[in-house]
């Protein structure tokens, strides 16, 4: 197995993955079938081993944001359908072909910049309509009857899907998502007034998937709870589905010591001691994605909360300790330590953002180790 040789890492566990899936499962009808969405390295997890995971758990296909992702994918063996939700340019399209990658398309330049006779399988396509999120998509039935005929009129495309996306279906207020939705049977109206071939439709994201499973349509893409986190705080409390965190960020002690009162600690020297305290420094920092605002908050030793205090270092930061510790005693900056839980909605709150961003800040210098049932299955060290 990989392995890495510094005292800070990732723990992804993968039953947890399995539980998340397992439960939105339960909540869908029957018939509808999952993308799991890795974007993003599987937004900061891992997204082979995620994409595993979640295929064996019952998704039925990967969605990502950008071809490269999906060929990463491709080239790991993944052989499910593997869609890219965001922009493709044009003159890539036959490489998206040539692995059967499904693309997005919303523009009519865009289709009539895709050479047809560089295919060498069919084109697949998803065409995505904005119904409000205001980002990539159609938007009028003018636009769709400008694309429809390019599809139409060429072999080698092949529309296999309509999808769009709701800008606050995690909100307690559902008027916005609801105008969405009627936005999107609008255009569904049009659409199948002048389209007869069978293509499937995709709504929703975490949220809606799984506040609303009866209106889902043949797909959901499902992110974020996949991971194990809700997509709100109203999700939250609502909890439709119960899931477990995948993510937990570990280190060790590499030094510890006993200051007098009033010495400095870090950059800047602004956090003096008031006191003897006992100080320990962790081998994390700015680089890894531990940014500089979180200084202040608390990380898990022995089972109790110990503050960050100083500036946090390119690689290092230090905490005031309770007591003296030794040389590489465990502290978890996110996850469990006994009863005590430093979550990522903590972390986040912290910071003024969501959940989302806080795995996938957690960068690439920081290994990966996969946990499946209790076992270590895999390393994943980037700095080889
Ligand atoms: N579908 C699309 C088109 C998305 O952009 C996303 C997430 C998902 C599905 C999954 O959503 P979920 O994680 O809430 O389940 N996209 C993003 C984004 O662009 N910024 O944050 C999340």
């Amino acid at each position: 197995m990989e392995t890495f040789y510094r005292d800070s890492w990732v723990e992804v566990d993968l039953s947890a993955i399995e539980y998340n899936m397992n439960n939105l499962r339960k909540r869908l009808k029957p018939d509808t079938k999952i993308y799991a969405v890795v974007k993003a390295n599987a937004y900061g997890h891992g997204d082979e081993q995620v994409a595993k995971k979640a295929l064996e758990s019952g998704a039925d296909g990967l969605a990502v944001a950008l071809l490269d992702e999906a060929l990463k994918l491709r080239r790991a063996g993944f052989v499910c359908p593997l869609l890219v939700m965001g922009w493709t340019r044009p003159q890539d399209a036959p490489l998206a072909a040539e692995l059967e990658i499904s693309l997005t398309v919303f523009q009519e330049e865009w289709l009539k910049k895709v050479d047809p006779s560089a295919l060498s399988k069919p084109l697949k396509l998803h065409m995505k309509w904005d119904t409000g999120m205001g980002r990539i998509g159609v938007r009028t039935t003018e636009e769709m009857d400008r694309i429809l005929p390019i599809i139409k009129n060429q072999p080698s495309f092949v529309l296999e899907a309509v999808f769009t996306h709701f800008a606050t279906a995690d909100d307690a207020r559902l008027d916005y998502f609801e105008e969405q939705e009627r936005r999107f049977y609008k255009l569904l109206n049009h659409f199948e007034r002048v389209w007869s071939e069978n293509v499937e439709f995709h709504t929703g994201n975490s949220a809606a998937s799984m506040r609303f499973p009866e209106r889902m349509k043949n797909f959901v893409r499902f992110g974020i709870s996949m991971y194990g986190l809700y997509p709100s705080d109203v999700v939250k409390e609502e909890r439709p589905i119960d899931l477990k965190p995948a993510f937990s960020l570990q280190s060790r002690l590499v030094h510890v010591k006993k200051l007098e009162e009033q010495e400095s600690i870090s950059y800047g020297a602004t956090y003096q001691t008031e006191d003897e305290e006992w100080i320990g420094t962790i081998p994390l920092g700015y680089a890894d994605g531990w940014i500089r605002k979180l200084q202040g908050l608390e990380v898990l030793v022995d089972g109790k909360r110990h503050p960050i205090v100083g500036r946090i270092c390119m690689d290092q930061f230090m905490i005031r300790l309770d007591q003296e510790y030794p040389i590489g005693t465990k502290v978890t900056l996110i996850g469990k330590q006994g009863d005590e839980e430093v979550t990522t909605d903590e972390v986040a709150d912290y910071l003024e953002t969501i959940n989302y961003e806080v795995p996938c800040m957690i960068s690439h210098r920081v290994p990966r180790l996969f946990i499946d049932g209790g076992q270590i299955v895999e390393i994943n060290n980037p700095v080889k």
